[in-house]
């Protein structure tokens, strides 16, 4: 291995020695620690460990690292105190998540590191989303992101790589060919001969980079670091290495060659430098005795503390209030002058506003610059606070919402419009599993809004009519908001934005440009979580929200209906107070939803009444919603698909019962 090239100084040369050292002797003992049940599974980075050294040694401390399973040496070279590592493997609350994820899975603003999700992919985008913080803010600083080589055929890394390129963002992608995915090998996982090839396709400036070779490493990363900072942009490095042990511990090489095995044992990153160090007088076998010493006396120590600590506990309470970050709402004076605005307008007004309150906050989306969106939304937007706040997006929603996160670790906001709420399919990976899940993991919020237009009743057929916002009320740590008209829309959308947490914000597109109301010209906010009582009787409940509200309120016109009627607002958090007074008072109850009916939201609430109002119905509880097919196109269809004309006979009969 060539080492004689690289001109570093020799205390850097001992660090970057040490920096290796302390991995593989961790791994050494997790290994024995695995054989006796001690520890859950494990990933190994041996033989690996000179890329994580050598590229957290290239950076500052205040700048953003993403490792993956195997980068031990990327938290070791951090300096994150060991009994607290351990503890995390360990699931105890000294680790980074409370016992909630295990291994690598943890980020910590303190160190700067933002650990992964198993799905592999989306950090990336989060990468980017850090660089572009970084870039806004007038922050000189490089993001580092690792994947490995089958990590590559995500979608995700092809989106991250070309947001990255088209927006210049200083961000270094680490892929680590270590020769497998799994069992699947590098021939069957990419055609092309390199994956620094890659580069090339995204207009990106790549290399190829021996792995094994720490001052290879060091000083090709480190020169490179230094000069994205000052000419920011993104890019790809390709680490050839080997994976020397399973896939995880207990999965075994059988799968692997043993020539390759060979081959690569004999290229180990320590041995090799290690007696390039004794060679040079650097080391020698007395200092690395003491060094190896010194290290397992610090493992063995901390491993105690760590086995010494108690088990977490379970408190229901703690489990649930975690999983969102704690948002004190603001009352805002509503002022007396109203304009008469549509729900579109009031949408537009409602987060110009907010662009001007916050100034950390950015839009992104497709054509939503200068084109405005393609329902105008942003109109104007780009002249008023410029392209670095108003995005347009390449076309590709998960590496966008993966950006968002990246946006909110790196201190700012977001909001992401998805141009047809059906689209949010392709960007669905990083709502439900990175930004659902962050904080109740890691205590990371994800300060997101995702504008969702939706709805159906405007001719568009299957993929541009769709309500789809059970795919979000499913899932813990997403808020979701729905409102019906253009003074909650305005209000709820400020109020989103404020809000730390991620949250799913529906517009329907058939409300856009029909409803007009008397709204609030200045900027104020409305409470999540609190439903509208739109109208007062006695003999039913009708429980609904976005377009339904308009049906119930044109039959109960129609038919001089006297009935309790609930705009929900909110989805997430949901009024179950407001509706179980209601069904109290009215023994009757109608849930009516533009989505179809099988897993909608309509079939929990109607869980819920009966569960908590049983003793005061005096009829089944009822729900009406679209039928369980695909949105069709023809009028006809359409019109029979959606529940608005069921509706009116389903409200009669349960009069009538
Ligand atoms: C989306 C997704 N699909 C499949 C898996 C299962 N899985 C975990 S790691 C892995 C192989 C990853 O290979 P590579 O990116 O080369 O990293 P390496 O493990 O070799 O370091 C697979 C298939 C996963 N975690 N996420």
């Amino acid at each position: 291995m060539n080492y004689q090239e690289f001109k570093i100084e020799d205390e850097i040369l001992l660090d970057l020695y040490r920096g290796m050292l302390k991995p593989r002797l961790i791994e050494e003992k997790l290994l024995i620690l695995l054989r006796q049940g001690k520890v859950s599974k494990w990933f190994s980075g041996i033989g690996q460990e000179a890329i994580s050294v050598g590229v957290v040694s290239s950076l500052k401390p205040e700048e953003y690292i993403l490792p993956m399973h195997r980068n031990l040496g990327v938290f070791t070279t951090r300096g994150i105190p060991l009994n607290r590592l351990f503890s995390q493997w360990q699931g105890k609350a000294n680790g980074f998540t409370n016992g909630r994820d295990r291994s690598f899975h943890f980020g910590t603003q303190e160190f700067k590191i933002v650990g992964m999700i198993s799905h592999l992919g989306p950090q990336l985008g989060v990468a980017d989303g850090i660089a572009l913080a970084d870039v806004l803010k007038g922050q000189k600083n490089v993001t580092a992101v690792f994947t490995g080589e089958g990590g590559t055929s995500e979608g995700d890394f092809h989106e991250a790589l070309n947001i990255a390129a088209v927006w210049d963002l200083p961000v270094l992608f680490c892929v680590e060919n270590n020769g497998y995915g799994l069992s699947t090998p590098a021939r069957e996982q990419f055609k092309c001969q390199n994956l620094a090839d890659k580069g090339v396709g995204y207009g990106m400036e790549s290399h190829i980079i021996d792995g094994n070779n720490i001052l290879e490493v060091y000083s090709k990363v480190n020169d490179l670091c230094a000069d994205m900072r000052e000419n920011p942009r993104p890019v790809l490095l390709e680490f050839l290495t080997f994976r020397m042990r399973g896939h995880e511990e207990a999965s075994g090489t059988k799968y692997v060659p043993d020539k390759l095995m060979e081959q690569w044992a004999v290229k180990d990153p320590i041995s090799n430098y290690e007696e390039f160090l004794l060679g040079k007088q650097i080391l020698t076998p007395e200092i690395i005795n003491s060094l190896k010493k010194d290290i397992q006396h610090e493992i063995e120590g901390n491993l105690s503390a760590a086995f010494g600590e108690e088990e977490v506990l379970f408190n229901k309470s703690k489990e649930l209030t975690d999983v969102y970050k704690h948002f004190d709402y603001k009352e805002t004076k509503i002022s007396k002058v109203y304009k008469n605005i549509r729900l579109v307008d009031a949408i537009s007004e409602g987060l110009r506003q907010s662009m001007q309150i916050h100034p950390n906050l950015v839009i992104m989306g497709q054509d939503i610059a200068e084109y405005g969106g393609v329902f105008k939304v942003t109109e104007g937007f780009v002249k008023e606070f410029g392209h670095g706040r108003v995005r347009n997006t390449p076309l590709c929603e998960s590496a966008v919402v993966s950006t968002a996160m990246g946006l909110s670790i790196n201190g700012m906001k977001a909001v992401v419009e998805m141009q047809f709420a059906d689209f949010v399919s392709t960007g669905f990976n990083p709502i439900v599993n990175y930004l659902a899940k962050s904080h109740y993991r890691w205590g990371q919020n994800a300060d997101v809004v995702i504008r969702m237009p939706c709805g159906a009743g405007v001719g568009a057929g299957p993929f541009h009519s769709q309500t789809n916002e059970a795919w979000f009320t499913k899932t813990p740590g997403l808020k979701v908001v729905y409102p019906a008209f253009p003074i909650d829309a305005k209000g709820l959308l400020a109020t989103a934005i404020n809000d730390p947490n991620p949250v799913l914000f529906f517009e329907h597109k058939a409300l856009y440009r029909s409803l007009y109301q008397e709204v609030p010209v200045d900027y104020y906010t409305l409470p999540l979580g609190k439903a509208a009582m739109l109208r007062e009787g006695t003999s039913v409940s009708i429980v609904t929200y976005g377009a339904g509200v308009h049906w119930a309120i044109k039959v109960l016109e129609d038919e001089a209906i006297e009935a309790d009627l609930i705009d929900l607002r909110t989805l997430m958090p949901l009024d179950l107070e407001t509706i179980y007074t209601s069904v109290k008072k009215t023994g009757k109850v109608i849930i009516l939803q533009e989505d179809t009916m099988f897993g909608g939201i309509a079939s929990d609430i109607a869980a819920l009444i009966v569960e908590n109002c049983f003793e005061y119905l005096d009829a089944p509880v009822k729900r009406c919603a679209s039928l369980d097919t695909p949105v069709p196109f023809a009028k006809s269809l359409e019109a029979n698909y959606l529940p608005k004309d069921r509706f009116r006979i389903m409200l009669k009969n349960l009069l009538a019962y």
